[in-house]
């Protein structure tokens, strides 16, 4: 697993825990600055209905007030004792000024659907690509200034095993045991039930029995409480007033070049026409109600982003998560990540030509399929393909890709 294109090795590699924190300084203010920079080019390019909501607006600022505190070290003395120290508080100041940066954009979405009325234009499109964008230029950010505020600041990691938030030896099956105790305690406050879950462990290229990979715990559990909590959901939901409910099977194997978790449920499904919506963000922007006890205030409710983000958080590290159901009876969600911490290099988006193209367009695509709704091609997926994001691969192609 790495990080960063010019000094990839100092966060990831076990044998450079003690890597000097002057190292790690001198890149990442440089390195912080540049990928604030580039997401605030995109920002700059959203739809003016969107971009001048005050949530926006608010958002953007605290964008332009962390890169200028962060430029202020462009001349510090990284031999000076205190800038170092100064510098971690700025990282940690930083990242809890962007706390609630996705719920803020969240309310800037409800901003712009209660004053504008949205034209059938690729508008959708637009938003979907750019908060992929978006999140996933954040998740990369946050994941920065956690090794560094981790690895040389005063917080002791959650393991000793652990590198800032990288666990090299990470036990897969604990990270799932532990999101499915989590989310079977949300799920029983709430319905006063919860299905029971197989937890199925296959390790056939190795002597041990346990799955270990180098990953982020913390983005491990986000993703698999995420997928625990809908299949819960569904399967509670659909066997109220059933004597048992069917049991989830959680199934992780090893193999050569993927770990994948598959959670099957049998909670009747989704239609095909629904899966893409579920990553939707505009159509998981609903209104919070009002009332705090109103019904659709669950612990468990709604979808809201919690799949498009873990489906960015599994693909940072070029893995993946989809889902696959048989509408009808249950659906499967499945979660890829690379077995190879080489495999794993973080994916980044880039500005350049190509994504600010995206941002041009503000007309109705005119189909070249008889069926509208194919959008980009017999083979397209969701708006989002995967080539206008960046692969630093093993940092022969150093740059960041600003043209
Ligand atoms: C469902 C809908 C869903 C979304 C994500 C994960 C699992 C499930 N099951 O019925």
């Amino acid at each position: 697993m790495s990080m960063g294109h010019r000094d990839r090795q100092h966060v990831s590699d076990p044998s450079s825990r003690d890597g000097s924190e002057k190292k790690s300084f001198t890149f990442l203010r440089n390195e912080l600055p540049v990928r604030l920079a580039n997401i605030m080019k995109e920002i700059n390019l959203l739809p003016k209905q969107l971009l001048c909501m005050p949530s926006v607006q608010l958002v953007e600022s605290w964008y332009e007030q962390s890169f200028e505190e962060l430029v202020a070290f462009d001349k510090a003395d990284c031999t000076d004792q205190t800038v170092l120290e100064r510098f971690c508080d700025t990282l940690i100041k930083i990242r809890n000024r962007h706390n609630n940066v996705v719920e803020t954009m969240a309310q800037g979405m409800l901003e712009m659907k209660e004053t504008h009325c949205i034209e059938p234009t690729n508008f959708d499109c637009q938003i979907q690509y750019f908060l992929d964008r978006f999140y996933l230029s954040r998740i990369s950010i946050r994941m920065l200034i956690s090794q560094h505020t981790l690895v040389f600041g005063q917080t002791l990691p959650e393991n000793v095993r652990q590198i800032g938030s990288i666990d090299p030896y990470c036990n897969v099956l604990q990270v799932a045991e532990d999101a499915y105790e989590n989310a079977r305690f949300l799920c029983e406050q709430y319905y006063m039930t919860a299905p029971e879950c197989n937890f199925i462990c296959l390790n056939p290229h190795e002597k041990v029995k346990e799955i270990l990979i180098t990953y982020v715990p913390s983005h491990l559990y986000h993703m698999l409480f995420e997928l625990i909590k809908n299949s819960m959901r569904a399967v509670v939901e659909k066997h109220e007033d059933e004597p048992s409910i069917p049991k989830l099977d959680l199934m992780i194997c090893k193999g050569k070049e993927d770990v994948t978790f598959k959670l099957s449920d049998q909670g009747g499904g989704i239609a095909r026409s629904e899966v893409d919506v579920l990553f939707n963000y505009m159509y998981s922007t609903a209104p919070r109600p009002p009332s705090p006890n109103s019904a659709s205030n669950t612990p468990l409710a709604g979808y809201g982003y919690g799949l498009p983000l873990s489906r960015l958080y599994a693909k940072y590290f070029n893995g993946d998560l989809r889902l696959n159901s048989v509408e009808g009876y249950g659906t499967d969600a499945t979660i890829y990540l690379k077995v190879f911490p080489s495999d794993a290099s973080e994916l980044l988006p880039v500005y350049n030509k190509t994504s600010r193209n995206k941002y041009d367009d503000v007309s109705v695509p005119i189909s070249d399929w008889s069926d509208s709704s194919q959008k980009n091609g017999l083979h397209s997926g969701p708006a989002k393909s995967a080539s206008h994001f960046k692969r630093p691969g093993n940092g022969k192609n150093g740059s960041n890709g600003q043209t």
